[in-house]
């Protein structure tokens, strides 16, 4: 709302009502007749509701000024929340795994988790060393954890859904059937 137009009415108001009284002091008779009454009753009553109007119009501009302010810096708020929210909700799956202590073979050729990161905790109780790889559905090597034995180790990355492959890298581990699935949802 332009507070200018606010300014005019005010003003035109008290320069009218000077008019006025200057007017009806330098002539007795005034106001003459009832007509030129009613006109001024009628313009004074006019210029009064619309300097009233504009005085409303400015104040609810002001508040909507301010409203729009606070709506600007809320987003900010919303959006740390939804970060937190998200980094507090982070999809973590932990999966385990092991070797088998009298042979070159795993506990399990299925693992199965939910896409995010997706940690293998992995342990091996043999003397013979022994890691764990993961390859995409893509057939790409992602990772490999370290060559351990009688230790335990992890393997963490992030994954989307999918089927992986996961397999021990150590020379024929891999052919004797160190190697299973890793279905990722
Ligand atoms: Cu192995």
């Amino acid at each position: 709302m332009d507070e200018t137009l606010f300014y005019v009415f005010g003003i035109t108001l008290v320069v009218s009502a000077l008019a006025v009284s200057a007017i009806g002091l330098r002539f007795e008779s005034f106001p003459g007749t009832r007509a030129v009454l009613v006109a001024i009753v009628v313009y004074f009553a006019g210029m009064v509701a619309a300097t009233t109007t504009f005085a409303v119009l400015n104040a609810a501009d002001a508040q909507h000024t301010r409203e729009a302010e606070q709506a600007r810096e809320s987003p900010t708020t919303t959006e740390a929340n939804a970060t937190t929210t998200t980094a507090s909700q982070g999809k973590s799956t932990t999966l385990k795994l092991a070797a088998d202590p009298n042979a070159i073979a795993y506990d399990t050729q299925q693992l199965s988790g939910k896409g995010g990161k997706v940690m293998i905790e992995f342990t091996n109780p043999s003397a013979v060393t022994h890691d764990v790889c993961i390859t995409s559905p893509s057939g790409q090597e992602i990772g490999c954890s370290q060559t351990i034995s009688e230790d335990s180790t992890s393997l963490s990355e992030d994954l989307k859904p999918g089927k992986y492959t996961f397999f021990c890298s150590v020379d024929g581990h891999e052919a004797a059937g160190m190697k299973g699935t890793l279905t990722i949802e």
